[in-house]
């Protein structure tokens, strides 16, 4: 069974992973009308991702006896002011979302929540792989550069980022 405190915590998780998702399918939004086809790509796939965490924390809820909110998304970016920072505002939210993992985590600690605890390792392993294919791809920024064909470079190996662990 779950504490209160555990399950308020895991629903405000499935809400951040759900706004994680809808951000995603705005950045592939964005990419895809300013010509950016594999970043459109990539969001897409991140956002397929970030809903596939949605229901696992939706559904361990569920298997532990508690009430899984289904959660409403509000404040979803449209519009961006440039290629770059769509990418700077995906490392950020990875960041955030680690954060709040880690703020899980310590609760699960303090309460002696040991199947929570062995429930979130996943999602603290994956977090690894999420900031830092979002860190690969903005140093694609640096590397590459921006002046002439660089965005359509970068585009082009956003395709490619890959993560071995
Ligand atoms: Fe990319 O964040 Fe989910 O867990």
């Amino acid at each position: 069974l779950l504490s209160t405190e555990i399950e308020s915590l895991l629903n405000q998780q499935v809400k951040k992973e759900a706004h994680s998702s809808s951000i995603y399918l705005s950045m592939a939004s964005w990419c895809d009308r300013n010509g950016f086809d594999n970043s459109a790509t990539y969001f897409f796939k991140q956002s397929d991702e970030e809903r596939h965490h949605q229901l696992k924390l939706y559904k361990y809820l569920l298997d532990m006896g508690g009430t899984a909110i289904s959660p409403e998304i509000a404040n979803i970016k449209i519009e961006y002011n440039s290629f770059r920072e769509i990418f700077e505002d995906a490392l950020d939210q990875e960041i955030a979302i680690t954060q709040s993992f880690k703020n899980i985590a310590a609760r699960c600690h303090k309460e002696q929540d040991y199947v929570t605890m062995e429930f979130l390792n996943w999602f603290l392993k994956e977090q690894r792989e999420e900031e830092y294919k979002a860190r690969r791809a903005l140093e694609l920024f640096e590397v590459i550069g921006e002046s002439g064909t660089g965005h359509w470079e970068i585009d082009k190996h956003v395709g490619k980022i890959n993560y071995d662990s």
